[in-house]
């Protein structure tokens, strides 16, 4: 199909063509796109209605169907209002950095369609249920600091479980969204991955992120080693955009014995403002910074390095909004937080009633308390599209003081321990987890960290393993693939180190033999041949790819390849509304997908017939008035 793309192409025809044709001509990418896209589609709805979504495996069906959710009206042809993104572009990062600081406003990050589903809702959340809201953020909601919307794990469950390609999401959000700060959770040299990434790969991913529409990078390392942040920031910087140089929080600021103590934090401080960071984010993943101590940290970190101050929480204590508007008293110049109805428990605290609640004080953000509702409604009919990825937590818990669990792995680990059949026993998992923490040394837990010590508190509930057992050196102990990376050091050195006997039990030291000294692990990775990177994914797939899906393939090869050719067979399935995608159709059902701008395929499912003879299912449906049949095997 490429190569009559390419002698049909009329640069082709004409004898024009050089040897950048094929980099010049992306239309020549556009062939799956062509062919006919709509039976494509058919024989993915067909598969849904007959196979179910593989994803729906397991899980308990909400009742159907589900009313509309109720979208704002919003004239799509005012052009938006100008918002932060146009002053980004006026001052300069550097510039933009001190028009933060003048503000007296606090300035608010919306975080619904990034952390906010990844913390309710296993990071489920599609693409077509974010655009319809889209030009309403752009109209309404243009006094916004930022929308975070992508990264984290976004990135992977995009591929991997919607079978959407997440640079497709950032280009349709930023077309419909010209105006506010697009902002990005980057993990440093672990990019959006779970393990570290030749220099060369996250510099790469930076530059398409920022070429894609990133205008903010917020750049963590999971053990808070600055550098290995280094290159990850260096790569921020060199494209212009804001970087975001982030402070993990672990601990409680108060506690005399602990590590993490204000001197930690103002260490970690200054060497971020070394490196050249525009914005510190206080990046409290797990919700455990107290009002007091957030407050402490926002007035030592400002008065340290007269930086712009960013604060990130969860509400998994159910308080976490009384340290937000602490630290907007103490002068915090931004802060996050989720709309009404994607908002508490493991996500971040309610946008909307922080707003009020600092409505007509020194503080009042100015964002549309009306408008805040709307999309609120909005979403409320979204999130029901979800239900069975909910997890089954109804109230804030002060247990997450002990376990530190972020809020972000929260929904995602007790995913993991109901695919192990230990969901029943998920007290003993959080336990678990405080307790290896504990044997690793009190590390920060963060992506990937804190998937690390997630995977090791399954083990031991599987296993029925104490404490006592991990930590023996005489008894033996069969640990993740993940815990020995750790050990080894392969997502980088706590600054303290890890416990010397633990590394020498999970590396299985000999006497004698000592344990891996600090090194920064991209120094000893080589660096990404992209050429034959490209080749080898172009090879597999049969299809030449563009920069975005190589920086995907670099990341995640198998992911991307998998998504690369489960989009040969089906096409672009983001465009099937989320229902009809998770739940298929009944007899007599319409739905609309919106192939392209002024083409949409109206389907409605008209029959199912099962052949068992041939395992088989006929699906017929009738598309824009016309039959059509699709003949679908049977799974299992
Ligand atoms: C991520 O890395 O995805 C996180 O949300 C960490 O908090
Ligand atoms: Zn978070």
């Amino acid at each position: 199909q490429f190569l009559e793309n390419v002698i049909r192409h009329d640069d082709f025809l004409n004898g024009t063509v050089t040897t950048r044709f094929i980099d010049n001509t992306p239309e020549l990418l556009e062939f799956t796109k062509r062919k006919d896209r709509a039976s494509k589609l058919l024989a993915f709805v067909g598969d849904v209605i007959v196979n179910g979504n593989p994803e729906m495996a397991g899980r308990k069906w909400p009742e159907l169907p589900f009313p509309k959710p109720v979208l704002p009206k919003v004239n799509r042809h005012d052009a938006p209002p100008e918002g932060t993104r146009d002053l980004l572009r006026a001052l300069g990062a550097p510039g933009f950095s001190k028009w933060m600081l003048e503000q007296q406003r606090v300035l608010l990050t919306d975080t619904t369609l990034r952390d906010a589903h990844q913390s309710l809702l296993a990071t489920r959340m599609r693409t077509a249920d974010m655009l319809p809201i889209a030009p309403f953020y752009a109209r309404e909601l243009s006094q916004l600091f930022s929308l975070e919307c992508w990264g984290g794990a976004t990135f992977d469950v995009a591929m991997r479980f919607l079978k959407e390609d997440p640079w497709e999401r950032l280009a349709q959000l930023r077309e419909r969204i010209p105006n506010i700060l697009f902002q990005m959770l980057l993990r440093g040299a672990n990019g959006v991955g779970y393990t570290s990434y030749p220099d060369n790969v996250v510099k790469f991913f930076v530059q398409q992120s920022a070429q894609a529409g990133v205008d903010l990078f917020r750049v963590f390392d999971a053990l808070n080693w600055v550098d290995n942040m280094r290159v990850s920031i260096d790569a921020v910087l060199d494209t212009g955009a804001l970087c975001e140089g982030t402070i993990c929080y672990s601990g409680n600021l108060f506690d005399k014995t602990s590590k993490y103590n204000l001197s930690y934090y103002l260490n970690i401080a200054r060497q971020l403002q070394r490196a050249g960071v525009h914005i510190l984010a206080i990046k409290d993943m797990a919700g455990v910074c107290r009002p007091q101590a957030v407050a402490t940290l926002v007035k030592a970190l400002k008065d340290e390095t007269g930086l712009p101050i960013h604060f990130h929480t969860h509400d998994t204590s159910g308080i976490a909004a009384a340290s937000v508007i602490a630290a907007a008293e103490a002068g915090c110049d931004a802060v996050d937080g989720a709309l009404d109805a994607m908002s508490g428990l493991t996500a971040q605290p309610n946008l909307s009633a922080m707003a009020a609640a600092l409505a007509d004080t020194a503080r009042d953000p100015g964002v549309s308390q009306q408008a805040l509702n709307q999309a609120s409604t909005y979403f409320e009919g979204v999130r029901r599209f979800y239900a069975p990825f909910e997890s089954d937590i109804r109230s804030g818990t002060a247990d997450v003081y002990r376990h530190a669990m972020p809020g972000g792995q929260y929904t995602n680990l007790r995913e993991q321990a109901r695919a192990m059949g230990l969901e029943s026993r998920w007290s003993e998992v959080s336990q678990a987890y405080a307790d290896v923490n504990r044997l690793f040394g009190d590390i920060v837990k963060v992506t990937p960290t804190s998937k690390v010590v997630g995977d090791m508190a399954l083990v031991m509930v599987a296993n029925d393993l104490t404490p006592a057992q991990v930590a023996d050196p005489a008894q033996d102990t069969a640990f993740p693939e993940s815990v020995v990376s750790l050990f080894k050091g392969e997502l980088g050195f706590p600054p303290d180190g890890f416990p010397a006997e633990m590394t020498r039990k999970v590396l299985r030291l000999a006497d004698g033999e000592a344990p891996p000294a600090p090194y920064r692990p991209g120094d000893q990775l080589p660096p990404a041949d992209l050429r034959a990177e490209r080749a080898k994914v172009e090879a597999d797939v049969g299809q030449p790819i563009t920069d975005q899906q190589l920086a995907s393939a670099l990341m995640y090869p198998k992911v991307t390849s998998d998504f690369l050719k489960f989009g040969q067979t089906y096409s672009d399935v983001s465009v099937v509304p989320t229902p009809t995608f998770f739940y298929g159709m009944q007899v007599g059902d319409e739905v609309a997908l919106s192939i392209e701008s002024g083409k949409t395929l109206l389907v409605v499912l008209q029959s199912v017939q099962e052949d068992e003879a041939s395992g088989t299912a006929k699906v017929q449906f009738e598309l824009n008035g016309q039959s059509r049949m699709v003949t679908v095997p049977k799974a299992g």
